[in-house]
């Protein structure tokens, strides 16, 4: 009996995927690293998140910090947020945006999301005086 009540759960809950309900899987060759350097070559970028480890579910902030080659910090850049599951298709389920230039080459951004768990990428696209570049984060939560 009790076998059968969970087989009838378990296939109404197998298809409505494991994405809403269970989250995703973690990417075993995924770089976790939060120090990248931008596609092209021209920023080195760095996150720190304001509650650590990187919550789920729970709406937080990022400290983005860019740098040029020499290790300068590059002010005065416009940086765009996007991001999402690629293993699910799904985006981020919020807008996240730069809140505030702190100088020194750190942007305070508000409104990360991570609504489940598993396999997430959040890309970054720079615009700076130094030239435009992209910088790809992946996590796995
Ligand atoms: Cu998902």
């Amino acid at each position: 009996m009790t076998s059968l009540r969970i087989v009838l759960l378990a296939v109404p809950l197998a298809l409505l995927g494991g994405c809403m309900l269970m989250g995703g899987r973690p990417n075993p060759n995924a770089n976790t690293s939060t120090t990248r350097f931008s596609e092209s070559g021209r920023y080195e970028v760095s996150y720190r998140p304001d509650v650590t480890p990187v919550p789920r579910r729970a709406l937080h902030s990022w400290t983005v910090e860019l740098r040029d080659r020499a290790g300068r910090p590059v002010d005065g850049a416009t940086i765009r947020v996007d991001g999402g599951m690629p293993d699910h298709g799904h985006g981020l389920p919020t807008q996240p945006a730069v809140r505030e230039a702190l100088g020194g080459g750190a942007y305070v951004v508000d409104g990360m999301k991570f609504n489940m768990g598993g396999y997430w990428v959040v890309d970054l696209a720079i615009d700076a005086p130094g030239g435009d570049d992209t910088v790809r984060f992946e996590l796995n939560l």
